[in-house]
């Protein structure tokens, strides 16, 4: 089954809308195989990070992935992917589409509530930076 890495970002952990991002997630029929709520250090956000070196919001970009806790999660269904990034919209929520979470919920481009796996390969290394496959189990049913 296709996977992707989903993060929920320390901006949408301070607005107290983990739950319900979350939910509109489950609705979509996603399979949350694993979750957690961590800290990043700022290592492992330049980690994560790294194709995004050279871009000037760099900084920006470790400073705020750094800067409270945050929330990666593997998702699973066909097509996980793309329809992961359907749901959360543009990464400018002003250029979201309506109902999606960053339009509903993002303040700016760089502070944009969730992250997405940009592929299916991307979608498995990223779910390996976080999670060991030993940690992924399933809802069943
Ligand atoms: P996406 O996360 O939608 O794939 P990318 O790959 O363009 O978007 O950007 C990677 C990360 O960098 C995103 N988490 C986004 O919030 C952040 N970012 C993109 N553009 C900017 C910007 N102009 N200023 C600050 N952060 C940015």
């Amino acid at each position: 089954m296709e996977r992707t890495l989903a993060i929920l970002k320390p901006d949408c952990v301070r607005k107290n809308l983990t739950g319900e991002v979350l939910a509109r997630i489950q609705k979509a029929g996603f399979n949350v195989r694993a979750l957690r709520q961590v800290q990043l250090s700022r290592a492992e956000a330049e980690g994560f990070y790294a194709v995004h070196h050279e871009r000037p919001f760099f900084g920006e970009l470790v400073a705020f992935m750094t800067s409270g806790p945050c929330v990666p999660m593997v998702l699973e269904k066909e097509n996980a992917v793309a329809d992961f990034r359907t749901l959360i919209g543009a990464t400018d929520p002003a250029e979201a589409a309506e109902g999606t979470i960053r339009r509903d919920f993002a303040d700016n481009k760089g502070q944009n509530i969730a992250h997405g796996s940009d592929s299916v390969e991307n979608g498995r290394q990223e779910a390996n930076y976080f999670f060991a496959e030993k940690e992924l189990v399933s809802r069943g049913g």
